[in-house]
């Protein structure tokens, strides 16, 4: 299990500091604040309101739901889903991990239902993922309670470290979330440790990290927001194919809108592509923020 540091709501104080030593030595913190319970149920009012708009698509794999066509629902909840994921309290943490300069590049809501919730296999995000050099933070923030019983995150703490990616082979099976594994001997499970979080909390990880999560085989629902952020000393790169798919569900990376939440671009990355008029106000610097 993760040490939890005390947590204590989000406020307009001087940001909270993590603990980096942790971060690097394990690839993976618990922050030391958590979302107001003010902003925890306005998020769980806006699951409620994806899963039903996405009814279609598995809960599990609702990718993007910061961009209005990443999921099926209208363009205000899209907004509403970018403003959870640039909440300046988030961006904060990230900064301190990442830096100054913090790109907005992707999100998922991993919603596992109660008892038939599916698995997501031992991988690395960084084998998926178009960011050259290859560096992100995600954070992901808990919307129901998450523990080893409804199939809370688990990681390899210090798998990160080497700052390489291992071989992945082709897992895919109806019951689990991602078509990669990485392959045995690239770890022990038997060092893996639990993400416990509850309602709120947040932890972040890094790219390299092995992580994964079982099935949720409990009566209690699992659901988490992760949003992915690259330092903007990174490129995104659009000439990767342009359609993979997850669970059966095709998303493009080379057509992803990307925003520059906070500092400046320092890659010459493409901040107009997939900005399309249903974007509406979304804005895609911070300075429009
Ligand atoms: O939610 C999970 O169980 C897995 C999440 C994950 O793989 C990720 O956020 O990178």
């Amino acid at each position: 299990m993760v040490p939890v540091a005390p947590v204590s709501a989000a406020t307009a104080a001087a940001p909270p500091r993590i603990d980096l030593d942790m971060y690097r030595r394990d690839g993976l913190i618990v922050a030391p604040v958590a979302l107001p319970g003010t902003l925890l149920d306005r998020m769980r009012g806006s699951l409620d309101r994806l899963l039903e708009n996405s009814a279609d698509i598995a809960p599990e794999s609702l990718i993007c739901p910061h961009i209005p066509n990443g999921v099926r629902h209208p363009a205000s909840e899209a907004r509403t889903w970018f403003e959870y994921a640039t909440q300046p309290f988030i961006l904060d943490l990230v900064e301190q991990v990442i830096g100054p300069d913090i790109v907005l590049w992707g999100s998922q809501v991993f919603c596992k239902p109660a008892r038939k919730g599916r698995e997501v296999p031992w991988h690395q995000d960084g084998e998926y993922w178009p960011i050259r050099p290859l560096a992100t933070c995600s954070v992901w923030i808990a919307l129901d309670d998450a523990t080893p019983e409804n199939g809370c995150m688990r990681f390899i703490p210090g798998s990160h470290a080497a700052g390489s990616l291992y071989a992945h082979h082709d897992a895919a099976r109806p019951d689990r979330v991602l078509g990669l594994e990485i392959d045995a001997q690239a770890y022990d499970v038997h060092t893996a440790r639990d993400d416990v979080l509850m309602a709120g909390q947040m932890s972040l990880h890094d790219v390299f990290l092995i992580h994964g999560s079982a099935a949720n085989r409990s009566e209690r629902r699992r659901a988490g927001f992760v949003v992915r952020y690259m330092p903007a000393t990174s490129r995104y790169d659009r000439s990767v194919p342009d359609s993979q798919t997850q669970a059966g569900v095709s998303f493009s990376l080379s057509r992803r809108p990307i925003w520059l939440v906070r500092g400046v671009d320092r890659a010459g990355n493409d901040f107009v592509t997939g900005h399309g008029a249903d974007f509406g106000l979304v804005p895609r610097h911070s300075d429009d923020l």
